[in-house]
């Protein structure tokens, strides 16, 4: 193998030559160590690619998808139904994991950790973390079956959430059930040079590697390998900033199953042209998600003759991936495309001088789990209620913040304690007037509700049905 100045040099990395140059002892090591661990010919096709030239996303052809719709008619409730019992079975069989991408920082909603680690509860302040374990746990219980949990961190955030998850006793789960692995980086470069930035002297600047990092992470920690032992053949990968995410959906894990497909995504309908969700759409023959940022405004601003949205399936970020495309996208090298992401990244003058930039002046390459969905072999679109099962923690106020998060859960829980037949106390607009929250393991949706609650119940106060307490699932605020 050649030296690795002659890597830096073939690959347009000089630069480090000289980094090196200045330092000796342990931090020239660790400074080697880091730039041994590159894949620098790969960098190299990425400045090319994504640097020096500007390379055209492919959709001027974009055409809406084929989707199943939330069910109406009578068949398509059969259908829908019938759908749930095969994801049933799928779940009772052991054949599913639950997948968590955590990698993000809470930094756009001003908390400083992991997003997971949030308190987002109106009544108890629980966690998005707490929250989806609950879940996972209420599934494990409902059909009788495993559900192995897979988080993915990022090294910004990977020792933050395992000690949250020890903090917190894995959150009732059986820990050997639940397992933490952390996703890959890139180097950051120079949106004009494309070379590769220095954080310190003995220290290049690296980033997580994108959520579309899942793949070879599963390959490389060993997860592929122990999901096949184990007899999974399904992923369903959610995000940790949507407290209503039905996990491992039944009807969902059935469409997917029922068409052979070998991925799958839920969609709702566009709150307006400019929602930040990316859309599945069709394109050349195969189905294709669109990232919002990348969606010309033609296409986001387009509507049919009815005037709704053309193009309206937007993403919730909630797939189901069969096991085998996972190895088969992590089976070479080449792997998921990778994009670029402008951002500030505080960097090393040529002089060793540290340099804050004002502007956005570096390049990281990030990768989308849902750009495998051109290369999976058969893919379904499934339509779910917006306000049903999603409702993402984005921003500290407004649009998706913690508030609209527990206002939708509220009016969720209070059409659930309707159907339940108990009375809610609601303002003019229809608004639950207290806060409403229903811990997964007392129940998981409506009908369970309904079977569990206490006739007579009455709604004196902000609600917390917890199972855990034993108190006839109520707990008084605290
Ligand atoms: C994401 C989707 C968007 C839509 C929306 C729904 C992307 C790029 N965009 O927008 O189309 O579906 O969600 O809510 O997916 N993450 C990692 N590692 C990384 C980067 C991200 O684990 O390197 C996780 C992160 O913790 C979060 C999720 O991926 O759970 C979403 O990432 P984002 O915040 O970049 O994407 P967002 O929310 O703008």
């Amino acid at each position: 193998m050649d030296s690795l100045e002659a890597r830096l040099r073939d690959t347009g990395q000089e630069h480090l030559i000289d980094a090196l140059a200045r330092l000796d002892g342990p931090a020239r090591t660790r400074l080697e160590a880091q730039l041994n661990a590159l894949d620098l010919p790969q960098v190299h096709r990425l400045v090319q690619q994504l640097v020096h030239a500007e390379n055209a996303l492919p959709y001027a052809d974009l055409e809406p998808p084929d989707v199943i719709n939330v069910p109406a008619s009578t068949a398509e409730l059969a259908r829908d139904r019938q759908a749930r019992a095969v994801g049933e079975d799928l779940l009772a069989d052991d054949r599913v994991a639950a997948v968590l991408v955590a990698g993000g920082q809470g930094t756009r909603l001003g908390f400083d950790g992991p997003k997971g680690a949030l308190p987002f509860g109106a009544v108890s302040g629980r966690t998005l973390f707490t929250h989806h374990a609950a879940k996972i746990d209420a599934i494990r219980t409902r059909y009788g079956c495993g559900v192995p949990w897979y988080v993915m961190t990022s090294p910004q955030n990977d020792e933050a959430t395992r000690a949250i998850f020890a903090a917190d006793d894995w959150f009732g789960l059986d820990p050997e059930s639940v397992r933490i692995f952390v996703q890959g980086t890139m180097p950051a470069v120079d949106r004009v040079t494309g070379r590769i930035l220095l954080e310190a002297p003995d220290h290049i600047a690296l980033s997580p590697d994108g959520h579309g990092g899942l793949f070879p992470a599963l390959r490389r920690h060993g997860v592929l390998d122990e999901m096949r032992e184990r007899g999974i053949t399904t992923m369903f990968t959610f995000q940790v900033d949507n407290p209503l995410a039905r996990v491992a959906r039944p009807e969902f894990l059935g469409h997917h199953a029922g068409a052979h497909a070998e991925m799958s995504s839920i969609v709702v309908r566009k709150r307006d042209p400019t929602e930040p969700v990316g859309i599945v759409a069709r394109s050349r023959g195969t189905t294709v998600l669109v990232e919002y940022s990348d969606l010309p405004d033609e296409f986001a601003q387009a509507r049919d003759t009815s005037g709704d949205l053309r193009f309206w399936a937007g993403s919730i970020a909630e797939h189901a991936i069969e096991l085998s495309l996972a190895e088969r996208v992590t089976e070479d090298r080449a792997g998921l495309p990778f994009r670029k992401a402008v951002k500030r990244v505080p960097y090393l003058d040529d002089r060793g001088v540290p340099v804050t930039p004002e502007t956005p002046n570096a390049v990281k390459f990030e990768s989308f789990i849902f750009d495998a969905l051109p290369l999976a072999r058969n893919v379904v679109s499934v339509e779910v209620v917006r306000g049903e099962e999603f409702s993402p923690i984005k921003n500290a106020n407004g649009n998706d913040s913690p508030a609209t998060a527990r206002r939708d859960l509220n009016r969720e829980y209070g059409r659930w304690l309707d159907a339940a037949g108990v009375t809610v106390p609601r303002d003019a607009a229809g608004d639950p007037t207290v806060d409403i929250e229903i811990d997964p393991r007392y129940a998981l949706d409506a009908d369970q509700l309904a079977e569990r609650i206490p006739p007579g119940f009455l709604i004196d106060g902000p609600l917390f049905l917890d199972a855990a307490r034993g108190n006839g699932g109520r707990t008084a605020p605290t």
